[in-house]
């Protein structure tokens, strides 16, 4: 029996490369890439500026530094193909191409946000765009992400869907129970775990038995790979192969995204947890905007100047962001009770 549980112990999980492999990106697509990470990137600087004027209140959680994750992931999808994730969404709205405006007006708790400036950072969702928030309980995208999966599933879509989590969501119960239903209903959803390396304060290695998190679904029958998650390249890579697995009918996949934030957990962070040179480090050594700059700068017809002038272009669109969260009004006060359930007993 030893001997047999032994055996059972990495029986899917592989590091495996995708048989046929997709074709090297042409030049518009990277600049596609590096254009939708730079807009995270500094709508994330702006939030977080306008967060220490006093402007955003509550959590607001950055995603500076993952932004390949998302953006690599996105690249894969089709129209009918759905996202959810947790409270560090605003990067996975503003790539499934949701306004920036109604995100920062979210953001400031503006009438005009996304969610009528009644959700905030953590609440803001979108169906046209198939994206399925937003979700402040930690663990909590990963079986709603299934039941998503569950419906596309019972309509016989050929849908997929991404559902995101981090490093410490995945020491959460629901986790291992929703691994166990998906598989067994083999449901079209691809878990992405978000491995920054920390939560809140806690390093993988202080919380996790086993650290390597693409094996965890070795005892539901459930494949992992583990991917380069400051490499878009690598995660669209990795990201297509799974889609594409799912779609035909193969069920749920784990990709671990070994990635890492450069902010606080949140807003309010003392940082003693780790130093200053661990993430100079990791800046200066994998950042992955810069990756992928390099990359296009290798390439014929572009230049310095031009990636120069998309920045100034973004940086346009972030300030016309931050402008307009400023401008709209506070929700009206009558707006308290509207868009809620209401308890049939009260
Ligand atoms: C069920 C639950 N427990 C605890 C919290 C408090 N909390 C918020 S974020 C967080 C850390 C989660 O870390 P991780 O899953 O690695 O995601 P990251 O913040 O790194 O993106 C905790 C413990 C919560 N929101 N929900
Ligand atoms: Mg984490």
């Amino acid at each position: 029996m030893a001997t047999a549980a032994r055996k059972t112990a990495k029986p899917t999980a592989s590091k495996k490369a995708p048989k046929k492999a997709p074709k090297a990106p042409n030049t518009e697509e990277l600049l596609g890439y590096y254009r939708e990470m730079l807009l995270i990137r500094r709508f994330e600087e702006r939030a977080g500026q306008l967060y220490g004027m006093g402007l955003i209140g509550g959590f607001c959680h950055l995603y500076i530094g993952q932004e390949a994750v998302v953006v690599g992931m996105q690249s894969t999808l089709g129209t009918h193909d759905k996202v959810i994730t947790t409270y560090r969404d605003h990067a996975h709205m503003l790539a499934a191409g949701m306004d920036p405006k109604g995100v920062m007006a979210e953001l400031t708790g503006r009438a005009d946000g996304l969610s009528k400036g009644k959700g905030g950072s953590m609440h803001m969702f979108s169906s046209e765009k198939n994206f399925y928030g937003g979700h402040g309980i930690v663990g909590a995208s990963v079986p709603l992400g299934a039941g998503l999966a569950f419906a596309q599933k019972y309509q016989d879509t050929d849908g997929v869907v991404l559902a995101y989590f981090g490093d410490g969501a995945s020491n959460q119960g629901q986790v291992a129970e929703t691994f166990n239903m998906a598989r067994l209903w083999s449901l079209p959803v691809i878990f992405i775990i978000e491995n920054n390396q920390y939560a809140m304060g806690t390093s993988v290695a202080r919380s996790s038995a086993q650290t390597e998190l693409y094996l965890r679904g070795a005892s539901y029958d459930i494949p992992g790979e583990q991917v380069d998650g400051m490499d878009v390249l690598a995660v669209k890579k990795a990201g297509a192969a799974a889609v594409a697995r799912c779609r035909a009918g193969k069920g749920p996949m784990i990709l671990e995204m070994k990635t890492y934030r450069y902010r606080g957990h949140s807003m309010s962070d003392p940082a003693k947890y780790r130093t200053r040179e661990e993430v100079q480090k990791v800046r200066e050594e994998r950042d992955p905007i810069d990756h992928l700059r390099a990359i296009i700068l290798k390439r014929k017809g572009v230049d310095e100047a031009a990636l120069k002038e998309m920045d100034g272009e973004i940086k346009q669109i972030v300030t016309a962001a931050a402008e307009f969260a400023q401008a709209s009004p506070e929700p009206d006060p009558a707006e308290l009770y509207t868009d809620i359930v209401k308890s049939v007993n009260a």
